[in-house]
């Protein structure tokens, strides 16, 4: 960040000789940059050992490129960093090409994160991260984020989680993020995305499923900035999957608040099902959470649980949930859904979720299904 000119021209020496190596090194060699005590402007490091997975995070800084070939990747320690990109110079981590990555946590000790990133401007995309003792993937404080087409699986803690003040402007999008489960919390805490304990504006979560994990799919608790999610499903979560006798899991799909901020979130054209509480829930949050064309099914609690805040929830479409199609209190606006008068509910073209957990396309975006569908252009998700 604070490179001073001087270091600025050697850098540039550094990454021509970078790009040669790396264009002779098809095999996917490890370029270590550090040696001059200048990283490039712009360099990018093929890495196929945790070894050089390793050293390439610890050492990266604004424009470096890590490119992680096939494998699965098992760090001793988490992968972390507090380095800053710029919007013109981002660090970016990715699988090189359309190779398959796995970053492994089951190497780790018993608490530790599987990566950490606290700085800004980073670009993450097409990995997975699983088997963590803790949490999956944390960024920290980050502003101008992308974390695009990841998999958090199997963590012992929340997948994919973004948290602190000064949490800005980052993008989530088509996240896989399922079977977390913290076994110490007997399932408590494990959520699929955990936008927690912090602040900040324009942090959207887009093409997200959330599914089969101990706690919430989604939980904002304690974020005191309006969050956007859209087009994302969560399903299957809070249900003991794990044998535990003990088990504590919650399971709302969307869970927007709690902690006792009030905010007014924006959470559009998203699906919750077979959730083991509420399809979307308030948790407490008493701001005037906007809600529209979302699709609550077949949860064991309610729909749609906005019992305090002064919600406005337009054209949502609640069927089959246990616990009631919605749970609304008296600040609420509540217009065009179909638990209002004279709207009518249109039927789904199937019930036969299968699909939903099909293969994304190449380009990460959600399985194309009829799941929940209905043909409307008035009300309920798009499922898509
Ligand atoms: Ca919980
Ligand atoms: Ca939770």
């Amino acid at each position: 960040m604070r490179t001073s000119t001087g270091r600025h021209r050697r850098t540039r020496t550094l990454s021509i000789a970078a790009a040669v190596a790396v264009a002779a090194g098809a095999g996917g060699v490890y370029l270590g940059l550090n040696s001059g005590g200048a990283q490039a402007a712009s360099s990018t490091v093929t890495v196929s050992t945790t070894a050089q997975l390793e050293s390439a995070v610890a050492n990266a800084t604004a424009g470096t490129v890590i490119q992680v070939r096939a494998g699965t990747y098992t760090p001793a320690a988490t992968l972390k960093s507090t380095a800053n990109g710029t919007s013109s110079a981002r660090i970016t981590l990715e699988a090189y090409g359309t190779e398959n990555v796995k970053i492994d946590g089951s190497k780790l000790p018993a608490g530790q994160w599987l990566a950490g990133v606290y700085g800004d401007y980073w670009t993450v995309q097409n990995l997975t991260f699983q088997n963590s003792p803790a949490q999956g993937f944390v960024a920290t404080s980050s502003v101008g984020g992308i974390f695009k087409n990841l998999v958090t699986a199997d963590n012992g803690d929340s997948g994919f989680t973004l948290r602190g003040d000064g949490t800005t402007n980052n993008l989530v999008q088509n996240l896989d993020s399922y079977g977390n489960y913290d076994a110490a919390g007997h399932g408590q805490n494990a959520d699929g995305i955990a936008i927690k304990f912090g602040s900040g504006t324009g942090n959207k979560v887009t093409g997200a499923r959330l599914y089969n994990n101990s706690d919430d799919g989604l939980d904002l608790w304690q974020f005191s900035s309006p969050v956007t999610i859209e087009h994302s499903w969560a399903f299957g979560n809070g249900k003991n999957r794990w044998n535990d006798s003990a088990f504590e899991g919650n399971g709302n799909g969307f869970k927007l608040g709690g902690g006792g901020v009030a905010v007014a979130h924006v959470v559009n054209d998203n699906a919750a099902w077979d959730n083991s509480l509420n399809g979307f829930t308030e948790n407490s949050n008493t701001g005037a959470i906007i809600l529209n064309r979302n699709t609550a099914y077949s949860n064991t609690a309610a729909g749609f649980y906005f019992a305090t805040s002064k919600s406005r929830l337009a054209r949502n479409l609640a069927v089959a949930n246990k616990g009631g199609l919605d749970k609304l209190g008296s600040g609420t606006v509540s217009a065009a859904n179909n638990w209002d008068g004279g709207v009518t509910t249109p039927s789904f073209k199937s019930v036969d979720a299968t699909t939903a957990y099909g293969a994304r396309a190449s380009s990460g975006t959600l399985p194309s299904t009829t799941f929940l569908t209905t043909g409307s252009t008035t009300i309920g998700a798009t499922m898509d």
